[in-house]
């Protein structure tokens, strides 16, 4: 009898650790690299308890969602405010996350002063430096040694290859590129360092992102990472496609950050562009899912995420960092953009905080892989 409740605990033991192994996507993937989310206000601040708890057990990596951009940082000239920040920072390093801050330098959520004089008209290229320089060198130097990874300039390369006529571009041309990393890298020698960016699995955009970072590399400056920013649907990119852009930028000697992944089970009015400022007007026909997915249209999402994941760990020895834009579905910006009120699907938790069914495959293939 005794033997029996013995084994009988041995049985439940070694399940237990079975099922320990495999009941977190922070433990599946510890091996092979960061798995993390964006986090909002809400969750910073806790009042979002039940995310907060997915946040805890599931992620590895953190990055503010929006706390960190420049026009909730400095929103008036020398008037920093750095109180949500500060508790992101905090949460971060409390549960021994590898913490990002997003982003140092973009055109978008930049505030107004950023850029113009008192009267108005653009600042000279000097003013401009000293302000960038002031910005990055505050901010970075504020959380030195706790904050990892920053995207330092964010969304400056457009899909053809071009350069963004950002107000950055049209006051310092390219220069304020490898500027804004020299400022980050003085203020942190230690953080890593990265260029971020949506549709850069576009060839003309591999083409120029490569290319800036030989060239930041050349100068002597140092950059550690590319973000690939995966705001992506059912279809586009195809993985073949995304494949070979983390091999291209992998072969400039820096590391490839997965950032802001997230699949949309929505028709697209196009491909997948993540720029805030393209909208669609609202179109019924455009919300097909409002009660829900179909199952077909579920499955199809589902092989989606693990061809993706599946991609990640062939790839792992080029990844640092996956990070999912959000943890519920409801929290998605997707859900109005690029049409606003629709009802999207697109991450790994559900609207009542439920892991959905693909949790469970991706932690089983990061076990396999
Ligand atoms: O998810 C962010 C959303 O809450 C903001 O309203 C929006 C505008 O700042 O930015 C979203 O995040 C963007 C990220 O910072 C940069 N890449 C594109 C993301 C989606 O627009």
């Amino acid at each position: 009898m005794k033997r029996i409740i013995l084994l009988g605990l041995m049985a439940l033991a070694v399940s237990n650790v079975a099922a320990q192994k495999s009941n977190s996507l922070k433990k599946a993937f510890q091996n092979k690299f960061y798995i993390g989310t964006a986090m909002n206000l809400e969750q910073i601040h806790g009042t979002d308890t039940k995310s907060v708890e997915i946040i805890k057990k599931q992620f590895s990596s953190i990055v503010s969602e929006n706390c960190m951009k420049s026009m909730y940082l400095q929103p008036q000239e020398g008037k920093f405010f750095f109180d949500d920040a500060d508790k992101f920072v905090e949460f971060g390093e409390k549960n021994k996350m590898f913490i990002i801050g997003h982003t140092l330098i973009w055109h978008s959520q930049a505030p107004d002063w950023f850029f113009v004089d008192k009267d108005g008209k653009n600042v000279s290229p000097g003013v401009l430096k000293q302000r960038m320089k002031n910005h990055i060198t505050t901010v970075v130097s504020r959380y030195k040694g706790r904050v990892k990874g920053w995207d330092v300039v964010n969304e400056a390369i457009m899909e053809d290859g071009s350069y963004r006529k950002s107000k950055f571009y049209e006051i310092l041309g390219e220069e304020f590129i490898p500027l804004a990393f020299k400022y980050a890298q003085e203020a942190d020698p230690n953080a890593e360092l990265y260029y971020n960016d949506y549709n850069e699995w576009h060839p003309g955009k591999v083409k120029t992102v490569t290319q800036l970072v030989k060239d930041l590399k050349s100068k002597g400056i140092r950059i550690d990472g590319v973000g690939m920013q995966a705001h992506v649907g059912m279809d586009t990119p195809s993985i073949n496609e995304y494949e070979k852009a983390i091999l291209a930028y992998a072969k400039t000697g820096v590391k490839v950050n997965i950032t802001e992944l997230e699949i949309s089970a929505l028709p697209s009015p196009w491909g997948t562009s993540a720029n805030v400022s393209d909208k669609v007007a609202y179109d019924e026909k455009m919300n097909p899912y409002k009660n829900g997915l179909p199952k077909d249209v579920q499955t199809q999402w589902e092989n989606r995420y693990q061809d993706f994941f599946k991609l990640f760990l062939k790839q792992k020895n080029n990844i640092r960092r996956v990070t999912l834009w959000g943890v519920t579905d409801n929290q998605s910006w997707k859900n109005d953009f690029p049409i606003k009120g629709r009802t999207d699907y697109p991450l790994l938790f559900d609207r009542q905080f439920n892991a959905k069914p693909v949790v469970e495959k991706l932690i089983k293939l990061a076990e396999t892989k």
